[in-house]
């Protein structure tokens, strides 16, 4: 047994004739171009060496390849390229076979596919996730997975980008075996098939389908990528490959694949994925240890606090959910039950999984519960009065080092971390409802929040696989006051004469599911309108308001629930309302304004404007850290189009073409 290096990051040794792969670099074994020059040089080496019988190919640490090294994209290419290597592997005289540890996604699904055999450890998973980064596969995914799994299924993988465990990559005919020992199972495999003909993925036949059947499924896969062009041109790729040879379908796949690497939806969605990882990471507080977090309490098992207890269940927290009366209690471990419920039938959770939830639950009207808790949550009536009260109750309550959390989404989070006697330990927690589905939190670091505490937010937040954004105070936080300026825009939009149909079906033509107006309706008009009612009184008279929404609220169009707000649902559907025209053009005859008409692009700039402008204002009060997490937020909170980048990033592309 001897050690040999090929580059930096890639060695192997030999063992009885095998020739033992490991790609080491770190952090997921992209394959940057050190990977594959060490890839090719230790083909080149089993190819001229007599006494080895073949490769075993595996990843050093957690993963296998996690893929092409996306920051790479956008930089000169250096050769071998990956088509290359992916193409020696399979062409490759003696058997190469994978010993997958871990995952293989994207360009490293890509090697898998190509060799002569796929063994993985149960827990490893197998994806070619390039649509979420706007391109297709560009190393055969495309012409080599339906050849392996057939049409339908390439194309619901490679068009949706998800991922599957070994033991269903199994089922689907993707791997070959799952083994706890994936290298030496592979070596023996190296050595069974020694000498015999290969099977070259590439050499095998697509299985025949029929047409309905690949419509449905492209049809399927396409109602939910709304907008994006990489899931439609990934489907024609895949739906290709039964019709022409190999080499034909590899350019092909190749061609469309540089396409989109240089588009604007490729580099936002680039743009997003490095964000996220960027997200909640807060330079000054590098090398602060987090507290332990490992029983929750929730105040208020309501809508909102019911959705918490669950993403804290799910993730393997205790939680006391409490409330004011053993029969709200009661209420509230139903609620939360049946949350739960809903998860395993939508598959989302185990049965065992979710006896160990509600083992880990308790409700109770007893406020001295929550001395066993390392975090709390407030989740009641967003009201100052009710919420500084019980901070000031829990205070005596929680043990001196637990932390405190609001979920106020408008109020003053300073206010009511001054009304405990350590306001250090206190800081905002704003979910998003449903809050167990919705992936934003935004982390209020408020002005005497110590440094600990904020981190050890942060790795609560992600422990419960959400997406944390650090926000400082202001008056809706990042989200609602981007939200805020967008809804104020599109008023005057309509006050100076575009139609809140048109508003929002130009937002939805954008990419958003829903216009703000549609939106407005959904969550109800009566929050906003209390809110205009409190700010009446400092409001100045030279700023510009906007009455319509008041008029509508005073008329009970209080939005979906109420039947009607911006829009009337008879039967559900949303319809124009010719009284809400009527009050439109009432609010613009008592101001004198003649409407005016407004193109699609117009509204989508001039929203798109004030939702930067408002940015840019966040940015320079230090309210959000960087423009990718404002991006962050409109996306996951407020249905931003992730292929458009966010606001703060399409704005950039916009300057750029418009320079
Ligand atoms: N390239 C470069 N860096 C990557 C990377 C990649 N492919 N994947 C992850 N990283 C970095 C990431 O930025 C972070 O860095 C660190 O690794 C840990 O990531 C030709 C075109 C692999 C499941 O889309 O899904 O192949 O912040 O925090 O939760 O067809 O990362 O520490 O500095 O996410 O354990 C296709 C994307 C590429 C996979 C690991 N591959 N990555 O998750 O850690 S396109 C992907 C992931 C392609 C070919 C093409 C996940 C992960 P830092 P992490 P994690």
């Amino acid at each position: 047994m001897s050690a040999l290096r090929f580059s930096e990051s890639v060695s192997a040794r030999l063992e009885d004739g095998v020739l033992l792969v490991t790609i080491d670099n770190p952090p997921v074994n992209a394959l940057s171009a050190h990977v594959r020059t060490g890839l090719a040089a230790a083909l080149n080496h089993a190819a001229g060496t007599v006494e080895i019988a073949g490769v075993v190919l595996t990843g050093a640490g957690r993963a296998f390849i996690g893929g092409a090294d996306i920051r790479e994209f956008g930089k000169p290419p250096v050769e071998p390229s990956l088509p290359d290597v992916v193409g020696r592997i399979e062409a490759f005289d003696k058997p190469v076979i994978c010993a997958v540890n871990g995952v293989a996604l994207g360009g490293g699904c890509e090697v898998a596919l190509a060799c002569h055999g796929r063994i993985a450890v149960e827990t490893a998973a197998f994806g070619l996730p390039e649509v979420k980064l706007g391109i297709v596969p560009g190393a055969g995914g495309t012409q080599r997975l339906p050849r392996l799994v057939g049409t339908l299924a390439a194309i619901d993988l490679i068009g949706t980008g998800r991922t599957v465990k070994s033991l269903d990559a199994m089922a689907l005919g993707l791997a070959d075996a799952v083994s706890a020992h994936p290298v030496a199972t592979a070596a023996s495999l190296v050595r069974q098939v020694a000498g015999q003909p290969l099977r070259r993925t590439g050499s095998l036949d697509v299985p025949p389908v029929d047409d309905d059947a690949l419509d449905a499924a492209a049809a399927k896969v396409l109602a939910k990528s709304r907008g994006q062009s990489a899931p439609a041109e990934a489907i024609r790729l895949v739906r290709a490959a039964g019709g022409v040879d190999l080499e034909a379908g590899l350019a092909e796949e190749r061609a469309t694949f540089l396409r989109l690497r240089d588009s604007t939806e490729s580099a936002a969605l680039r743009h997003v994925f490095f964000a996220e990882r960027a997200a909640g990471k807060v330079e000054q507080l590098e090398g602060i240890t987090p507290r332990r977090i490992e029983t929750v309490g929730i105040v208020g098992t309501g809508l909102m606090g019911s959705g918490i207890a669950v993403a804290a269940l799910t993730s393997g927290h205790r939680v006391i959910g409490l409330e004011q009366t053993p029969e709200a209690a009661a209420a509230g471990m139903g609620r939360i039950a049946g949350l739960l419920d809903k998860a395993v039938q939508s598959k989302r959770l185990t049965a065992a999984a979710l006896d160990a939830c509600l083992a880990r639950l308790e409700t109770t009207a007893d406020a001295s519960a929550l001395a066993a808790a390392d975090l709390v949550i407030e989740a009641v009536f967003d009201d100052l009065a009710v919420k500084t009260d019980l901070f000031r109750r829990l205070d005596g309550i929680v043990r001196p080092d637990a932390i405190l959390a609001t979920n106020t989404s408008y109020l003053d989070p300073d206010a009511i971390a001054d009304a405990t006697t350590d306001p250090r330990r206190v800081l905002g927690l704003h979910f998003f409802s449903p809050a167990h589905i919705m992936r934003l939190v935004e982390v209020v670091d408020c002005a005497k929040t110590a440094p600990d505490v904020l981190v050890s937010a942060l790795a609560f937040v992600k422990r419960l696989g959400k997406l944390p954004i650090v926000s400082g105070v202001t008056e809706g936080f990042i989200g609602n006051r981007i939200f805020s300026a967008y809804r104020r825009e599109a008023e005057f939009m309509v006050e100076d004469g575009a139609e809140p149909q048109a508003v929002d079906a130009a937002m939805e033509a954008y990419g958003f599911p829903m216009g703000i107006f549609a939106v407005n309706d959904m969550a109800g008009l009566e929050i906003a309108w209390a809110r205009r009612k409190r700010q009446a009184a400092t409001r100045s008279p030279d700023e510009r308001y906007v009455e319509i929404a008041d008029r509508l609220c005073e008329a009970g169009r209080l939005g979906r629930k109420t039947g009607r707000g911006w829009y009337a649902y008879p039967d559900g559907v949303r319809t124009i309302d010719p009284n809400v025209t009527a009050i439109i053009d009432a609010a613009r005859a008592a101001k004198g304004i003649v409407p005016r008409n407004f193109t699609a692009e117009e509204i989508t700039d001039r929203l798109l404007k004030a939702m930067v402008d408002e940015g840019a204002a966040l940015l320079a009060e230090g309210i959000a850290a960087r423009p990718g997490d404002i991006d962050l937020v409109m996306i996951n909170g407020y249905g931003f189009p992730a292929h458009k980048g966010g606001p703060m990033f399409a704005a950039g592309r916009h300057e750029e073409r418009t320079a």
